[in-house]
């Protein structure tokens, strides 16, 4: 299973991540938590994007596609795996098309988590009281909700025209999502 998870910041992607992957026994790669990893040991990666997160911005398409590439070539996500928040841009669309191309292999499915705009900030506010994530405060929240919406946004149509998106109502309990999430994925890649 080749699968993409995607939502606004606080749909719930890297919540319902971890599960989606075990279901499908393929790693879940979070360009997310690569970044914030990188950032917490000091690497030369992580000083260069630490102040890119921390203002709520997109890291450079390139930069970002390298990493993805390299993370895709590895023994584990060989045979399948789940992208959680990549691509986000139109530019990272069109390297991951390249790169499954040269790979001769395609997605299976697009997850989208649906969740209700105010929803997501107050998820984004609680989680910053309990996590203190660098880009967890209300401006820099409300600035993602921004990029999201004009970079990220349109992907959705893209994937929706080649009949990949799979819509999931992000709203309910974590346990109540990750049901509609095995339903929704099974019903579309066996149709
Ligand atoms: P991410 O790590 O992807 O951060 P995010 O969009 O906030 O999503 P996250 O996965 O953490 O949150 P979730 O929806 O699980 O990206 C961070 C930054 O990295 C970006 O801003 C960017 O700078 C950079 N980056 C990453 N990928 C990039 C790319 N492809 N290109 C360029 N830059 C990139 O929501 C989590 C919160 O909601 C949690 O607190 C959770 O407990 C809560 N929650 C989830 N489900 C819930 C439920 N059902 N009920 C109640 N609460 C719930």
């Amino acid at each position: 299973m080749r699968l993409l998870i995607m939502g606004a910041p606080g749909a719930g992607k890297g919540t319902q991540a971890v599960g989606v992957a075990a279901h499908y026994r393929v790693p879940a790669i979070s360009t997310g938590d690569i970044f914030r990893a990188n950032v917490k040991n000091g690497t030369p990666l992580g000083k260069q994007v630490d102040a890119i997160m921390k203002a709520g911005n997109y890291v450079p398409d390139e930069l970002t596609e390298e990493i993805v590439a390299n993370r895709l070539s590895e023994p584990d996500a060989r045979k399948g795996f789940l992208l959680d928040g990549f691509p986000r841009t139109m530019h990272q669309v069109d390297a991951l098309d390249d790169y499954l191309d040269q790979h001769g292999t395609t997605l299976d499915a697009v997850i989208f988590l649906d969740v209700d705009a105010e929803m997501l900030i107050a998820r984004l506010l609680k989680r910053a009281q309990t996590e203190g994530r660098a880009d967890d405060n209300e401006t820099t929240i409300r600035h993602r909700m921004d990029v999201y919406r004009d970079s990220t946004q349109p992907l959705l149509d893209a994937y929706a025209k080649r009949d990949l998106l799979v819509r999931v109502d992000g709203q309910g309990s974590v346990d109540e999502v990750a049901s509609r999430i095995a339903a929704a994925v099974d019903a579309a890649v066996t149709r």
